[in-house]
């Protein structure tokens, strides 16, 4: 058993506010790219950061539209990984675990976690663009992106961009389940994008311990007290079985 994980059970046993937050990094096993990963085909001369905006939408609806197309295409017939399912069984065994994810691909849900906080939004919910109408896109509207049926607005992916402010309700629930956290589990994030790369230091600051699990190195790993550099669903399922035994 890796050191890192017996360690992390322990403290997880011991945790009265648990909290995890998942990145691309968890969804990587599922064959979902991650959001830094080299974009393929047609969308190898774009940038994730530039068409993930509002100025890219008002740009160029179009393409923004047929990005966001891709990338639920490439989800339809993906099914959530050891890591994502092993999560919603601790969520099950540790009932005050709270899950906050980045990721807009809903595996987390699929995999059965409850309560799941999307801080970036779905990518398979769609809204009107203008943020105080309720309306939809009627089901034969073909148009790329297709207009809302209350008032004619363009339709949107229900995502934050870069440059959008984290919705209220989202901050706030977030923020409730960061009360009092006392660990926090940092699983497959790159960990620079903010406001969430920010919940580690939030924490810390109020005394949580703080574990990362990836592969790699991330501007958190170096005040991590927990730092395991293997794949989550790898870990995850390790990380369960210790803690049922
Ligand atoms: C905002 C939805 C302000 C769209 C996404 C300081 C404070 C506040 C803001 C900023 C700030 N500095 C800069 C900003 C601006 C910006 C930002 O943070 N920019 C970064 C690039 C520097 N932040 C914003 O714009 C945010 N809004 O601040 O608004 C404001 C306030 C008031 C009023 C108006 C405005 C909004 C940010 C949200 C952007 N939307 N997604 C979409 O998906 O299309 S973010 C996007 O990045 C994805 O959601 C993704 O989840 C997220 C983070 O990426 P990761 O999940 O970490 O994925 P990544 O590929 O980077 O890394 C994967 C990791 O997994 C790697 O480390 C890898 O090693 C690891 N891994 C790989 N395989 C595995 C693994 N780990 C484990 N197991 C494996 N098998």
């Amino acid at each position: 058993m890796t050191g890192g994980i017996q360690e992390l059970a322990n403290l997880l046993r011991r945790s009265q506010h648990p909290v995890v937050l998942t990145g691309a990094g968890v969804s990587a096993e599922s064959g979902v790219p991650t959001f830094r990963d080299t974009q393929t085909g047609l969308w190898a001369n774009y940038r994730p950061e530039d068409l993930a905006t509002p100025e890219a939408f008002t740009r160029d609806p179009e393409t923004v539209w047929r990005w966001y197309a891709w990338r639920r295409e490439l989800l339809a017939g993906v099914r959530p990984n050891p890591g994502h399912t092993a999560l919603a069984r601790l969520q099950q065994v540790v009932p005050a675990l709270a899950l906050i994810t980045q990721n807009v691909d809903g595996l987390h849900q699929l995999a059965g976690s409850p309560g799941v906080i999307e801080f970036h939004g779905n990518i398979n919910r769609t809204v009107c663009s203008d943020k105080s109408c309720q309306g939809q896109a009627l089901p034969d509207d073909t148009r790329e992106p297709p207009l809302c049926d209350r008032c004619a607005a363009l339709m949107r992916p229900d995502v934050v961009w870069f440059g959008e402010a984290i919705p209220e309700p989202t901050m706030t629930a977030a923020g409730a389940a960061l009360e009092g956290c006392d660990l926090f589990i940092s699983i497959g994030t790159s960990a620079v994008v903010y406001p969430a790369a920010g919940m580690a230091q939030q924490v810390v600051a109020n005394g949580a311990n703080v574990a990362e699990i990836n592969p790699n190195a991330t501007p958190l790993t170096s005040n991590a007290d927990i730092s395991i550099a293997e794949a989550s669903g790898e870990v995850l399922p390790k990380l369960l079985a210790a803690i049922e035994t």
